[in-house]
């Protein structure tokens, strides 16, 4: 796995015509040190490299591939819609096909409106809670990521109650000391936020269970507590289900845990590897979206024919009642595979995993929240990775994202991970 001269060639001739040779910086591959692998095919739990080279994939597109690549009822739909026709600007039985199966799955859903991205899933999601709420101020948490729109690029002020700082050069200040970042796991700093700006907070977003910090749960009574705390606030709660939707529940992490949002983010596995995102919620909020209402909120390929054919087989495949009992059952098997052999190699490391999303931080531990993770050695994790990857197993390239396990991993494929894990630190 170590001769990769076409992706080296590629990734030359990639710097030149686009910024770091890469339409997604995490894609560059600049936290492990290496050139990132130009990847030609996926089938299964595999992806294929421009150099011939296998590997089991954990990034799984970074989440939506949970029936892994090309499954053939994805594939399928693709290829019969395509034929019909690639995109129409016109509304299409498909779409309403869609949205009412988000609705009968995702509990707080009463309306859901289908965009291209996570990204503007949670720009109009936070959009319509101000102009719901006719406030402008907006609580995230730190190393919660909500796509690249300004008002979520935004660093933690100086004290844990300071208003936000750009976290991109490009953001206003004006727009991100409306956003107020706070420690992850933390309804002290929440409820101390609430009091610091009275009347001022159109809503909380939240990932339900972190996943770009890599993964970590909610503490017990988080959720609730944000739950609460909104409704006592007259502000809005916000899910940002785009990475934990139909991934570690039918329902999302609103199912699991049995705490309903006022709008709920979705995007990724419910386009079955195609661009689509979601917002939704309660219905009073979702009918001030134009042309009904005056929020505006438009997309030349929303509801994608193609995309919404390839989201709709995804979840047909994944909607057999097994699917997440497998998925946990794989999850669980996999942590307590690699945290076993992680001991007895006197590797400190902890695992955090919901469902079949997980993540080996290089620290002792506990990860409850960003500092925590920012604990992690760095260096360890590069190592982990270059000698996973040399062992034909292809993990994301950073310590502050998460495996995903899907479908298509068989207990061979599980086996064969946990194994070279073992390699890899028998040599450290
Ligand atoms: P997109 O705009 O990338 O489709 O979605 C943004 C987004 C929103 N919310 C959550 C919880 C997300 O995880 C994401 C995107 N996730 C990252 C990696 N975890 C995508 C990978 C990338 O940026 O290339």
């Amino acid at each position: 796995m170590t001769d990769f001269p076409n992706s080296q060639r590629l990734y030359q001739e990639a710097l030149e015509f686009i910024p770091g040779g890469v339409n997604s910086p995490v894609r560059a591959w600049q936290a492990v040190g290496l050139t990132p692998r130009f990847i030609v095919r996926g089938a299964g739990p595999h992806v294929y490299d421009v150099d011939h080279h296998r590997y089991l994939d954990y990034v799984a597109s970074w989440g939506p591939l949970i029936l892994g690549h090309a499954p053939p009822a994805v594939v399928a739909a693709i290829i019969e819609t395509t034929a019909q026709g690639t995109s129409f600007g016109a509304t299409t039985p498909a779409e309403g096909e869609l949205a009412q199966l988000l609705i009968q799955a995702v509990p707080s859903l009463e309306m859901v409106r289908l965009v291209n991205s996570g990204t503007e899933a949670c720009m109009s999601a936070l959009r319509l809670a101000r102009a719901a709420t006719g406030r402008f101020r907006v609580i995230k948490f730190d190393g919660c990521y909500h796509g690249h729109a300004d008002p979520f690029l935004v660093a933690a002020g100086s004290g844990v109650l300071t208003q936000g700082i750009p976290g991109s050069p490009g953001v206003p200040p004006e727009i991100a000391r409306l956003t107020l970042s706070l420690p992850y796991n933390d309804l002290d700093a929440v409820h101390q936020t609430f009091k610091e700006y009275p009347g001022e907070i159109a809503a909380i977003i939240v990932e339900p269970v972190a996943g770009n910090m890599g993964v970590v749960p909610p503490a017990n009574g988080f959720l609730a507590g944000l739950r609460e705390l909104c409704t006592q606030e007259g502000s809005l709660l916000i899910f940002d289900e785009v990475i934990t939707g139909f991934r570690i529940a039918w329902g999302g992490a609103q199912a699991l845990y049995g705490v309903h949002p006022d709008l709920t983010c979705l995007g990724k596995i419910i386009g079955g590897g195609l661009p689509v995102g979601a917002f939704g919620g309660r219905r009073d909020l979702m009918q001030q979206l134009a042309p009904i209402g005056p929020v505006y909120q438009a997309g030349t390929l929303a509801g994608n024919p193609i995309a919404v054919a390839a989201g709709r087989a995804a979840l047909s495949v994944l909607g057999d009642p097994e699917s997440y009992d497998t998925l946990e059952k794989k999850g669980a098997w996999l942590a307590a595979a690699l945290a076993q052999n992680a001991q007895r190699r006197g590797v400190s490391l902890t695992i955090n995993r919901v469902g079949s999303m997980l993540t080996l931080f290089f620290t002792a531990g506990p990860v409850r929240c960003l500092d925590d993770a920012k604990r992690s050695d760095l260096t360890r994790f590069a190592r982990f990775f270059q000698g996973m990857l040399a062992e034909g197993v292809y993990l994301p390239p950073s310590q502050f994202e998460a495996w995903f396990i899907s479908l298509a991993h068989t207990q061979e494929d599980l086996e064969f991970t946990a194994a070279a894990a073992d390699r890899v630190w028998s040599r450290w």
